[in-house]
């Protein structure tokens, strides 16, 4: 095992902290992604917390997924939450009674069993899968691990690619902005002025009890976050029935589902079967992803708001994650590398890469999506980073996480111009993309 490489100058003090954070994080067959903040499961943590978890125990990154997948519905789609029963309904909003799976999904397949909410988030679970079984192929196959995620992932994946597929474009469409993972993001703003907020008094927040006002969305946020998920459970979550009234193709989505699509490809050939369908689809996708959403002058990829069909004037980080597709035309590549070292993407106190163009009119260095650094998306920019060859940025990106994250206490994000860390701390994403870079 080469830890050897850390910036932090202790790397083995750092993965056992890190190791202890999962531990600490466990609830049964899953992780919370915070003990304060986020008491439930949550999907696409979950795929980050395996990715990390394979290092310790490829049999617990496996439980990781599996558990998340025995909640999908009959539709495909992977639920963005699933609720832990033993966790009382006040401890997060919106809870079990907002999303009310069980009765409003029925149409669309929701497991009676199990409460979850009804929307969705980014598709990293087929490349979780793939990393998992490699970090232990025996035990996998004893398991038969491969061959009972497959036809769930590839329904999840086809879920996306067809009753998704709201602009008729070749990408899946996200119809929430919890579904981007980029909660409060300014890619949003324009979208969601259309949006009729709830009335304050119609719901309660309960993030604000462990989270800093400053670090958290607005209540005006979270008000039209209610009104779009309530109006597509009155639709019964049923995507043909469904008016939304927010609906874009986000690069960040659709570069994972090219991504998860590779992994299929690969998990398909590993069971003796033929991936060259996945394969072809992946290079769709890509294909899609530049012809759609990639803005040649600005040299990033834009959010397409599909209400009326244009390309949203923000550059998010969801731009540069694109660099993470293998298949994707070198020039482009070359420019996202180009906009990590710009003054929009570049953040000297963390070498991190913050949320938003750091001269953007909306940055906000201590407001979650509006600005700070994320962890995980830098994760996937240095995997992008070393798919395309681009060693020395990855090399320098990599030491930027583990210090940041070790000095931070393995925080949920930073401000990216002072480098302070903000929001949870032990949050389970960072702790476990920790061990995988150090591994
Ligand atoms: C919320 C759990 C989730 C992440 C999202 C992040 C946040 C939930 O937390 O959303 O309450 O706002 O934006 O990416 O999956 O960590």
């Amino acid at each position: 095992m080469d830890r050897s490489a850390s910036s932090s100058g202790a790397p083995d003090a750092l993965w056992r902290q890190a190791a202890d954070v999962l531990a600490g994080n466990r609830a049964g067959s899953s992780t919370v992604p915070s003990r304060t903040l986020y008491p439930h499961q949550w999907s696409w943590d979950s795929a980050f917390v395996a990715i990390g978890l394979r290092h310790l125990s490829a049999r617990r990154a496996q439980r990781e997924l599996e558990t998340l997948l025995a909640a999908q519905w009959a539709d495909g789609r992977i639920p963005h939450i699933v609720f832990n029963p033993a966790v009382p309904h006040d401890a997060y909003f919106p809870s079990p009674d907002f999303w009310q799976s069980s009765r409003a999904g029925r149409a669309a397949g929701a497991p009676s069993g199990r409460e979850t909410s009804g929307i969705v988030q980014p598709p990293v679970h087929a490349l979780a899968a793939w990393l998992v079984h490699r970090a232990d192929p025996e035990e996998s196959r004893r398991r038969g691990f491969l061959a009972r995620v497959r036809p769930r992932l590839a329904a999840w994946h086809d879920y996306l690619l067809t009753r998704r597929d709201l602009g008729g474009g070749g990408l899946a469409a996200v119809v929430h902005p919890w579904e981007s993972g980029m909660d409060n993001s300014p890619c949003w703003d324009r979208a969601l002025r259309r949006v009729e907020p709830a009335p304050p008094g119609a719901f309660r927040r309960a993030d604000l009890h462990h989270g800093h006002h400053a670090d958290r969305p607005t209540d005006a946020d979270y008000g039209r976050y209610v009104r779009l998920a309530a109006d597509y459970r009155e639709a019964g979550y049923d995507d043909r029935a469904a008016r939304h009234g927010f609906a874009v193709e986000d690069p960040c989505f659709n570069a994972l589902l090219a991504v998860g699509e590779l992994a299929l490809a690969a998990i398909a050939r590993d069971l003796g079967a033929d991936g060259d369908a996945h394969t072809a689809r992946a290079e769709r996708i890509a294909h899609r992803l530049v012809v759609r959403l990639w803005d040649a002058d600005a040299g990033v990829f834009r959010v397409r708001d599909l209400r009326d069909g244009t390309l949203v004037d923000e550059q998010g980080v969801g731009g540069l994650v694109p660099l993470v597709v293998p298949r994707l035309p070198p020039a482009v590549a070359d420019r996202l590398r180009a906009a990590l070292h710009g003054p929009r993407f570049r953040a000297p106190a963390t070498r991190l890469v913050p949320a938003y163009d750091l001269t953007g009119h909306a940055f906000d260095a201590q407001r979650y999506w509006r600005g700070p650094a994320w962890f995980n998306t830098a994760w996937l920019i240095h995997r992008g980073l070393l798919t395309h060859g681009f060693h020395q940025e990855a090399a320098q990106l990599r030491d930027g996480f583990l210090t940041e994250a070790g000095r931070t206490g393995f925080a949920e994000y930073v401000d990216p111009v002072t480098g302070a860390g903000r929001g949870a701390r032990r949050f389970s994403w960072t702790a476990a993309l920790t061990l995988d870079l150090l591994r």
